[in-house]
This record gives structure tokens, C-alpha cells and sequence, in this order.
């Protein structure tokens, strides 16, 4: 009989639902990539024929080389700025994502992270938790409004839609740019409205990131961008760290030309700027905006029936639910 096809995965993730790609590969299973030797993703894929990875996996050029059997890789994760897909299209190997899925619950952590920054919550209780807290206070730990202000969305995406429904309740006016304007009626679905990069900067009260990083947008918030911000407002990044100039923003809120921020995503992560620690008026969280059981569950099985469907076995054979090249 023909060999099955092997798989890897790059770390444990459920195992109920990895016991489908039991149904029809040989498995491969490794410790979280930070265990990995240096070489260990390549050396990995050099002998499989799919790959189920995650956001801790880089594949490029240098990953692929040898991999001269791979036809598939699944990515578990919206996002995949993890992968050179173009170096993945021209040897023909599907990359897949996790569109969808995760859509709501990163949208409430989002706007719940906007706020914490706005109303210096975790301040606040480190504030309380040193013991500085010496009786009611009229002028401590003042933050800024979220009802009645203007939220500024960049990247206007599944998620970024979310965000901006969410505003409607809290009474924010909502701006909004993106590369491409939305159709009117899903503008008016989340009450949004178009405006240019440069509007969005100098009238947003609070932005948030939620567009996926590549070439074009690294630092795309650099010194000159929060310049063109008020100093009273707030930003707020839940897609990649590479979208902000770390260094420029943490001068920022320490001069005080901007009022807070909140971070979920860091360059270098899971490295995080010193800089930026020690900032004060910056909530810091560790890439945890789709971080609930059943999101992260429901990521791992589109993963799984991208994997089993880009490899051309179940009901979907040949056609991954959701492809982030072209299928040949
Ligand atoms: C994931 C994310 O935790 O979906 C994304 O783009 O950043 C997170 O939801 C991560 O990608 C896991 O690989």
C-alpha cells in the first residue's frame, strides 16, 4: 500500500482535534517551537508532506529549501505574516489561514484593551497594589472619555468591523481607513465612515491597528504618525508589533505626547521593549486577544480541515475552506 502522507505540527495543541489528521497521515508531533534548535522548522518540513504551524513558526526561503515533499501548510492563526507565501506559491505549497473564527472574540478583547488603556485600569490597581491608595482621591488616575468620542479604526477587516459595531453602543463616533473603502451598506452596518490616513490620525481620540502586517505597512505608526495624533489620545495595537515604531512610542507616552496606549502584539515578541515596560501609561498583554477556549478551539479544527482538504483527502479534498494563495 502507498505510504500515508506525513504531517507535522509544530506544537500540542488539542488533541481531540488532532486526532483527525490521525484518520489519514503519519503524524509528526514537537515541544512549542522555542524548544527547537535552530534549523529544527527546516529540518521538520525536509520529510513532510503538510504542516499544521503556528505564529511561532517562520517559514521562508530558507525553511522550504529542502523541503522538497511539502504541499501544504496550515497556518493556525488570521494572520500569517509567519509565512513567505510567495516563496511557499513558487513551489506550489497551499498556505491556509484561520479567518472567521476568531473574528468576535478579538474584537471584544480589542475594545476591551482600548478601554483598559483609556481608563488606566491596570495603573490603577498597581496603584492600589503598592499601597498608594491613602483614601478617595478628586484628581488621581483621571482617564479619558470612550462614550462620545471618536474611535479610529485602521484596517477595516472582519475584526475591525467588529470593533466599530461595538462602539455603536458606547456611543463613539466611528472613522475608519482602509485600503479599500467598504461597500455602503456595511458602512452603515457598523456606522462607520471612510476618511484618509491623515484624518484618521488627527481625529481619532482612540486608534486602533487591526490590519495584517507586510512590507508596505512596517512602522506604518512611526514618529511622524504619532506626531500628527492628539496628545490626549490613545492607541491601541492587536494586530503585529512590526506595525509600530516601539522606540518612538514609548518616547511618546513618557514626554507625554500621547495619553496611553495598549499592546497586545510586540516586535519582537515574546521580547518586549524595555522601553516600553517602563512606561506607566501603556497596558502591556502577551498576544492574547483570541484567547478563549472555544476561539482557539474553533481555529485549531479550520486548521485541521484546511490541512486534511489542501492534502486532498475528506469532503472538501482539494479545496481548503480557506486558502491564502491561489490553489493550482
Ligand atoms: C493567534 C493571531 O493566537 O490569528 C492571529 O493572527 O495573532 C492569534 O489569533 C496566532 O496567530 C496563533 O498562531
Amino acid at each position: 500500500a502507498e505510504p500515508r502522507p506525513r504531517v507535522w505540527v509544530s506544537q500540542p495543541l488539542y488533541a481531540d482535534l488532532e486526532a483527525r489528521l490521525d484518520e489519514w497521515f503519519e503524524v509528526a508531533r514537537t515541544p512549542r517551537v522555542t524548544d527547537h534548535a535552530p534549523g529544527a522548522i527546516a529540518a521538520a518540513l525536509a520529510d513532510a508532506d503538510g504542516a499544521l504551524v503556528t505564529l511561532n513558526d517562520r517559514i521562508g526561503e530558507t525553511e522550504v529549501a529542502g523541503a522538497s515533499r511539502l504541499r501544504a501548510v496550515a497556518n493556525v492563526g488570521v494572520g500569517y505574516d509567519n509565512l513567505d507565501v510567495a516563496a511557499l506559491a513558487a513551489r506550489g505549497i497551499v498556505a491556509t489561514n484561520t479567518p472567521g473564527v476568531l473574528t468576535e472574540t478579538t474584537a471584544d478583547f480589542g475594545f476591551a484593551l482600548m478601554m483598559a488603556a483609556a481608563r488606566r485600569i491596570t495603573e490603577a490597581e498597581h496603584w492600589l497594589r503598592d499601597g498608594r491608595w491613602q483614601g478617595w482621591g478628586f484628581h488621581e488616575l483621571l482617564g479619558a472619555e470612550i462614550h462620545g468620542s471618536t474611535l479610529g479604526i485602521l484596517g477595516m477587516g472582519r475584526i475591525g468591523q467588529g470593533i466599530a459595531r461595538r462602539a455603536r453602543g458606547f456611543g463613539m463616533r466611528v472613522l475608519y481607513h482602509n485600503r479599500h473603502r467598504l461597500p455602503e451598506a456595511v458602512e452603515e452596518a457598523c456606522a462607520a465612515t471612510w476618511t484618509t490616513r491623515a484624518a484618521l490620525l488627527a481625529d481619532s481620540d482612540h486608534l486602533v491597528l487591526v490590519l495584517p502586517y507586510t512590507a508596505d505597512n512596517h512602522h506604518i505608526i512611526d514618529a511622524g504618525a504619532l506626531a500628527a495624533m492628539k496628545p490626549t489620545a490613545t492607541l491601541t495595537n492587536i494586530a503585529r508589533g512590526g506595525l509600530v515604531d516601539e522606540g518612538a512610542l514609548a518616547e511618546a507616552l513618557q514626554s507625554g505626547r500621547l495619553a496611553a496606549a495598549g499592546l497586545d502584539v510586540f516586535e519582537g515578541e515574546p521580547a518586549v521593549d524595555p522601553r516600553l515596560l517602563a512606561c506607566r501609561n501603556v497596558v502591556l498583554t502577551p498576544h492574547v486577544a483570541s484567547a478563549s477556549l472555544p476561539t482557539r478551539r474553533a481555529m485549531v479544527a479550520l486548521a485541521v480541515d484546511n490541512l486534511v482538504a489542501a492534502m486532498g483527502f475528506g469532503p472538501d479534498a482539494g479545496h481548503p475552506p480557506s486558502p491564502v494563495t491561489r490553489i493550482p
